[in-house]
């Protein structure tokens, strides 16, 4: 089973959306095994998005995930991390299609709601930055049986 990190960025928990975008990934079939509301420290923020340290939107990026708590959690299922970006939708609101949690919650590429990790490589990473393994569970929940074959 895949393992992906989702992370509710500030203006959603600010906006009071954690509830809708949850129940959007549990309606879906996938499986929360890790949660937590927290304010990001910087350093966290910078490893995080290291990849796009030389982008011009860098510097507004880190200042604003760091601004007010997120919403971090880690998601199971099967194609966790490639069903995840799907309901998430194209990075810019304006281009993510209606049905997606940008396409439906966002306007703007810089308040844009959620993040997810975009690759298996790149949710191991996330997930061993951002969570300690005491932190995530592993259960079987009973409707399992009627979301696989
Ligand atoms: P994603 O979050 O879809 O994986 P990304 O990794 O390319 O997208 O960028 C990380 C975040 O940086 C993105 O969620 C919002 C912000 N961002 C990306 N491109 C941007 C741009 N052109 N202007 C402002 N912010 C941008
Ligand atoms: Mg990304």
């Amino acid at each position: 089973m895949e393992r992906t990190f989702i992370m509710i960025k500030p203006d959603a928990v600010q906006r009071k959306l954690i509830g809708e975008i949850v129940q959007r990934i549990e309606r879906k079939g996938l499986k929360l095994v890790g949660a937590k509301l927290m304010t990001v420290p910087q350093s966290l923020a910078e490893t995080h998005y290291a990849e796009h340290k030389e982008r011009p939107f860098y510097n507004s990026l880190i200042s604003f995930i760091t601004s007010a708590p997120v919403f971090a959690m880690v998601v199971e299922g099967d194609d966790a991390v490639n069903i995840s970006r799907h309901i998430i939708g194209a990075t810019n609101p304006s281009e993510a299609t209606p049905g997606s949690i940008r396409g439906d919650l966002g306007l703007t590429v810089g308040r844009n709601v959620v993040h997810g990790s975009d690759s298996v490589e790149s949710a191991q990473r996330e997930i061993a930055l951002w969570f300690n393994e005491d932190e995530l569970s592993t259960y079987t929940a009973p409707d399992e049986v009627w979301i696989y074959e």
